[in-house]
């Protein structure tokens, strides 16, 4: 693979500082040196600068950053549709907060369209950002990205007008556990495919995964894999903003790497919401970037039989 580290140092739509240095913390802990020890081919296109924008006013009187946070989405959409072009195109866009995803998503999803392939989105997080402009309650941004990009109504006028959109019966959430209310009702009838904790508990996360790589195989889709770091369990992985009890565990969290592996079809990643001001000596970094390695083909041992 071609793999292109993309710096996206957003953090105007976290509710704190520090994501500004996650892309710091990831070069810090050899992201380029995993990639390239698996054989891929690594260039790191540097950090991202968002557009400028015109000071915005809006009803919602909570938000926060919006003409920020709308001129970094700008940017990373182009960003993310001119670094995924060609055959074996791998971006890693290193976070930044979650609202980086509105930029991701959206020049993903227009790079698909050109390439005539169907966008998939496997999303592992604590939360599905899905709020719009007017319900968000925390005005954070990083809490609206997956509503901008399957484009629900609100955005017009504040962010830019998306390039295309993702559908959202093609979106897979995972490790979800903390849903405002208005999040709830609008993911109800939105198509997406939400496997909260509990779910993962009753079934296992395997059992859950695997229809959903079928359908990405079955379609020869691309798949993006969008990973907030509070996906997983704060025990493991403290340097986030937004802990929340009973996430992922170690194990969980590599299985679905190796388990994406398998499948070849994994063409972008967002590595999102890393607080290195919060992390302890580097370990969730270290953490995100193990995980990777797995996702991009790292294993102990050949397993004669495949997990997928
Ligand atoms: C909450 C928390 N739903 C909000 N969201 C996120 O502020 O809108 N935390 N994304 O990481
Ligand atoms: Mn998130
Ligand atoms: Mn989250
Ligand atoms: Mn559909």
């Amino acid at each position: 693979k071609q793999c292109r580290l993309v710096g996206a140092p957003v953090q105007d739509g976290a509710g704190r500082l520090g994501c500004e240095m996650g892309p710091s913390a990831y070069r810090t802990a050899g992201i380029a040196r995993a990639l390239a020890d698996l054989g891929h081919s690594v260039s790191d296109l540097g950090n991202v600068a968002p557009v400028p924008q015109h000071p915005m006013a809006h009803g919602n009187a909570a938000l926060k950053f919006l003409s920020e946070v709308a001129g970094w989405t700008a940017a990373l959409s182009k960003a993310a549709y001119e670094a995924s072009a060609g055959e074996d195109a791998m971006p890693i866009f290193l976070g930044g907060d979650h609202s980086l995803a509105a930029g991701t998503l959206t020049g993903l999803a227009q790079r698909a369209a050109e390439m005539r392939r169907p966008l998939f989105v496997l999303w592992l997080d604590a939360h599905p950002d899905f709020h719009t402009l007017e319900t968000t309650e925390s005005g954070n941004l990083h809490g609206v990205p997956m509503a901008y990009a399957t484009g629900r109504a609100g955005f017009d006028g504040y962010f830019p007008p998306p390039p295309a959109r993702l559908d959202p019966h093609n979106v897979c959430m995972m490790g979800i556990r903390s849903v405002d209310p208005a999040e709830r009702r609008a993911l109800e009838n939105s198509g997406i495919t939400v496997h909260d904790m509990r779910k993962i508990d009753e079934h296992g996360i395997v059992a859950l995964l695997r229809p959903f790589l079928e359908r990405v195989v079955e379609a020869d889709g691309l798949l993006h894999v969008s990973l907030d770091v509070d996906f997983l369990d704060p025990g493991i992985a403290p340097g986030v903003g937004t802990t929340v009890p009973g996430g992922a565990t170690f194990r969980e969290a590599h299985l679905v790497m190796e388990m994406l592996h398998d499948t070849g079809l994994v063409s972008s990643v967002d590595l999102v919401e890393l607080n290195p001001f919060l992390d302890e000596r580097g370990r969730t970094a270290t953490l995100m970037v193990e995980l990777l390695a797995s996702l991009m083909g790292r294993r102990v041992l050949d397993h004669p039989t495949r997990s997928f």
